[in-house]
């Protein structure tokens, strides 16, 4: 089995917080040819994004979908709950993630460079941004993680973006992240301590310290 994955990406440091948590045999690879718009990576993923699942022949796009594989492929240690009930609850932050909160995020990366940026756009963004932070201040469950007292895949989900947002933001002079939000403040804390959470991370800190020394 392998993951195509870059470091960098949010999407994929999902995945392979994921295959950390389980010690999966899982090989992480970078895609091929020049990359994820090359014709062999169009071959075996013809969305070309990243992360993808090579399960052994079975092509998974899709961090989400990815993440659930290896939850019914590798149980142990569980990621979900037992109960319908909690899976809603844990599938709730999943959704809320990848539908809603990193959306306008994303939409901030092309205006990084302040050169360049739109300043319509980014306030435009970064209002939607807060507006999200805010509802998830609101869902995260009180002094645990973020569905409660189980680290699950929805702190897979949540802390890859959340690294981006708490490095991303002072960038452009927005109200910092973390502040009046201290469930957000908690949580970030303590999954920031969890072994697999702390090696994506890591991966990402670095290559976005490549990426912005880039040439130097
Ligand atoms: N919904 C997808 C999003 C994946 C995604 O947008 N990945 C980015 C990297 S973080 C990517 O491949 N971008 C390249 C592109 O969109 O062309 C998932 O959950 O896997």
């Amino acid at each position: 089995m392998k993951l195509y994955n870059m470091n960098l990406s949010n999407f994929a440091t999902k995945s392979r917080i994921v295959i950390y948590e389980k010690g999966a045999n899982v090989a992480i690879v970078p895609p091929p040819g020049t990359g994820l718009k090359s014709p062999e990576y169009r071959a075996i993923n013809p969305l070309g994004k990243i992360p993808c699942l090579d399960a052994d022949g079975l092509i998974i796009p899709e961090s989400e979908l990815i993440n659930e594989y290896l939850e019914d492929k590798f149980p142990d240690p569980h990621l979900l709950p037992a109960s319908p009930e909690d899976r809603a609850r844990v599938r709730l932050f999943t959704r809320f993630h990848d539908l809603y909160l990193d959306p306008p995020l994303r939409a901030l990366f092309a205006h990084l460079n302040p050169k360049s940026r739109d300043d319509k756009v980014v306030t435009e963004k970064l209002t939607e941004l807060q507006g999200r932070l805010d509802q998830l201040e609101a869902m995260l469950a009180e002094g645990g993680y973020a569905a409660g007292a189980d680290f699950t895949l929805a702190d897979c989900a949540l802390a890859p973006t959340i690294f981006f947002v708490v490095n991303m933001l002072p960038g452009f002079g927005a109200k910092p992240p973390l502040e009046g939000r201290p469930r957000l403040t908690a949580w970030w804390a303590k999954v920031q301590e969890r072994p697999s959470v702390k090696k994506g991370l890591a991966e990402m800190a670095e290559a976005l310290k490549a990426m912005l020394g880039g040439g130097r």
